[in-house]
């Protein structure tokens, strides 16, 4: 790379990951929106001044977020609901199971879904399949009208509740989602690195227990973010968390690592008050 100027994700006042990049595009609408590409990473999407995903690493995220809670099933899925995702990273791994027979999807930024498919052609499910009803809206009025117990899975693929993802992290939206969800249905949404902003799990964790009867929290590392991120993973009944009935395989998941998804360390377990089971 010639030129370039060094970018930074601030984690904190005295803490930030530093990146080598080009400008590829940059524009503020209803968030921030920045497409820089470093040699290394390749291009990568930063919303609000949050890394996102880049192209290099971005199959660890969306295989998790898809077939973890896909795995955990009675049944093969076949009706999904997307929150977010306008990249079509989720999409594009849903696409790869074939007993998927109707996907919704909620975006509220018509601009992550148009630079997407400008920027990241290649990681990008197709957005014209017939099974697939994408909707430009925000998550949570689009839940409202969703029929009851519509959904086998319910992925929530957004940003970190700093900008218009708030409402994604509220006790109405996972009313809304558990409405949604089927008896026997998985809901998974991303909620962020712990090591850096333990409260947006810890806060996520105990809303959804108001409304959920089980959430689980899952774990795993994407090296763009720079520290482990969590998962809440809920539903209407008890899961074999760590014996998947659904077998799946891509690049980063296959069925044993459900173990490793499941075993938290002391420190989250603290941090959600699920220590006391332990020792
Ligand atoms: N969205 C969630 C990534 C947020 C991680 N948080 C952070 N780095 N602070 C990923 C979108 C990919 N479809």
């Amino acid at each position: 790379m010639t030129g370039g100027f060094w970018w930074r994700e601030f984690i904190n006042r005295y803490y930030g990951h530093t990146y080598k990049v080009e400008l590829v595009f940059e524009e503020k609408g209803l968030q921030k929106i920045q497409i820089l590409r470093n040699p290394y990473w390749g291009y990568f999407l930063v919303l609000d001044g949050i890394v996102q995903f880049t192209e290099k690493d971005e199959y660890i995220y969306h295989e998790t977020i898809t077939f973890l809670p896909a795995s955990l099933l009675p049944f093969l899925p076949e009706e999904v609901l997307i929150i977010g995702g306008g990249d079509g990273g989720v999409l594009r791994e849903l696409q790869k199971i074939p007993s998927i027979k109707k996907i919704f999807q909620f975006e509220i930024d018509l601009l992550v879904y148009k630079l997407c498919q400008k920027y990241f052609p290649k990681m990008s499910g197709d957005f014209s399949d017939p099974r697939l009803n994408f909707q430009i809206k925000d998550g949570l009025e689009g839940l409202k009208e969703i029929p009851s117990e519509a959904f086998d899975l319910i992925i929530v693929d957004c940003t970190d509740p700093v900008g218009p993802a708030k409402s994604l992290y509220t006790q109405e939206f996972y009313t809304l989602a558990f409405k949604a969800l089927k008896s026997y249905g998985v809901f998974i949404q991303q909620a962020s690195l712990p090591a850096y902003f333990p409260n947006i799990l810890k806060s996520a964790y105990s809303l959804s227990k108001k409304v959920f009867p089980v959430v689980k929290v899952a774990r795993t590392f994407v090296p763009s973010y720079g520290e482990e991120i969590a998962f809440l993973v809920a539903g209407k009944e008890e899961k074999d968390w760590f014996h998947p009935k659904q077998l799946f395989s891509g690049d980063y998941y296959y069925p044993a690592l459900n173990f490793y998804y499941f075993t938290l360390p002391k420190s989250w377990l603290q941090l959600i008050g699920e220590d006391k089971k332990l020792d």
